[in-house]
């Protein structure tokens, strides 16, 4: 009989991309959106467009009665919690929201697939991040963050994170639920929020490269992430949920970039080359050709506290699960511009 797979924040970037997959792997998919049921909802068309395979569930992470009454009637082998406030810029702007969505949301889904007695049979992924280990100097391994490395979250976001991590090990050893973590370090691609930094600089580039932008505007350009393609990182957490374990993971690709370097290369794939001159805010991204500025800064955009550095060390994820990231940084880098010059030429 074909599995069933229950997905929270289905029209997210991950959402996507693992509906996807659990669908070609022959799952009965269930994405749960917030929101009213409504054909008019954006969302809603939009993904029934997309994923006529999906059949959505309308509910809030914030509401346990919905959720307990979605898994006493669906029933799903495997929950895919991803429904979160995912960025974190915007978690320093509404803290409170963050810490009942992101933190006490994962274990309103937690106590759902309780109330429902699903406890022993139903397996569950919680989407812990790598913002919960700050990247500061004193616990920062050289050879990159495993899953028994020290943890620093430098913002609302990291820190309701950190609450899922552990409420998840909590009922994992409380009630012997097959609960997984798997701490994800950055992953990107096509599907990425236009909020988040590469999509914001790969779709800036094909609108510059286009004539249809001047400028992009970005804060600090210094900060070093471990960055993947979340295509790849999907497959990461199906492999999770069908050990004969549970437990926590790493998924990184075991490099790390500065948004520096990710701006050159993004540019390059058109043809431009940037050079940089001044300083800190004064700093500017010039086109080496025409002389033209094509980046500032924007201090808007730094962050109270910033995490300076991450980069994972995923040699339990090779070893235990066979998982490898297929696509490397210029991959990457290559496939998000591509997609936005594409896109933005088609929409005239
Ligand atoms: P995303 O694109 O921001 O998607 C998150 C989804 O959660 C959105 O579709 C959002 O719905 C939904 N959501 C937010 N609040 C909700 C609520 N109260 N009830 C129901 N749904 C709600 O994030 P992502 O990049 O796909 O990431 C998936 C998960 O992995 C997130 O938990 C994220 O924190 C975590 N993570 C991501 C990365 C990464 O690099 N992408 C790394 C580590 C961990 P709306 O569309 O209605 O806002
Ligand atoms: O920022 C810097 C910013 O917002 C990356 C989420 O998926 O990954 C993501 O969190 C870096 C930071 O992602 C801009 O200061 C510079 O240093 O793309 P981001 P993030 O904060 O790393 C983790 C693993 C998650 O779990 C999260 O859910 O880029 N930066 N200039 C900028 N960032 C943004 N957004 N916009 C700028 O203009």
């Amino acid at each position: 009989m074909a599995k069933t797979a229950f997905i929270t924040g289905v029209a997210g970037q991950d959402g996507g991309h693992l509906a996807k997959l659990l669908h070609e792997k022959g799952y009965v998919v269930y994405g749960m959106l917030r929101g009213q049921l409504e054909a008019s909802h954006p969302r809603y068309s939009q993904l029934k467009q997309e994923m006529p395979y999906v059949k959505i569930v309308m509910a809030d992470l914030l509401d346990l009665s919905a959720l307990a009454r979605a898994m006493q009637e669906i029933k799903p082998d495997e929950v895919y919690n991803l429904a979160a406030i995912s960025h974190v810029g915007y978690s320093f702007r509404d803290p409170v929201l963050t810490a009942d969505i992101t933190g006490k949301g994962v274990l309103n889904m937690l106590e759902a697939i309780r109330l429902a007695g699903l406890e022993k049979t139903t397996r569950f992924y919680q989407a812990s991040t790598s913002e919960m280990f700050g990247g500061l100097d004193y616990n920062r391994p050289e050879e990159g963050y495993t899953e028994e490395a020290r943890f620093h979250p430098r913002s609302p976001y990291g820190v309701a994170k950190l609450y899922g991590h552990w409420i998840t090990k909590n009922y994992r050893e409380s009630y012997g639920m097959f609960a997984t973590s798997g701490i994800l370090f950055n992953h990107e691609g096509e599907r990425r929020g236009p909020e988040f930094v590469t999509r914001k600089i790969s779709k800036a580039v094909a609108r510059i490269k286009l004539g249809k932008q001047d400028v992009l505007e970005l804060g600090n350009l210094d900060s070093k992430r471990d960055w993947g393609y979340a295509g790849d990182y999907v497959e990461g957490m199906w492999r999770m949920l069908q050990q004969d374990e549970p437990g926590d993971f790493v998924l990184a690709t075991g490099e790390t970039h500065t948004i520096r370097e990710f701006v050159e290369l993004a540019f390059k794939e058109t043809g431009i080359e940037i050079t940089w001159q001044g300083k800190d805010v004064d700093e500017l991204g010039i086109d080496k050709a025409t002389g033209k500025t094509l980046v500032k800064i924007n201090p808007e955009f730094f962050r109270p506290a910033e995490v300076d550095i991450l980069l994972g060390d995923p040699t339990k994820a090779e070893t235990v699960l066979g998982w490898k990231r297929e696509v490397d940084f210029p991959g990457l880098v290559k496939l998000m511009v591509e997609y936005d010059l594409g896109f933005e030429a088609g929409r005239g």
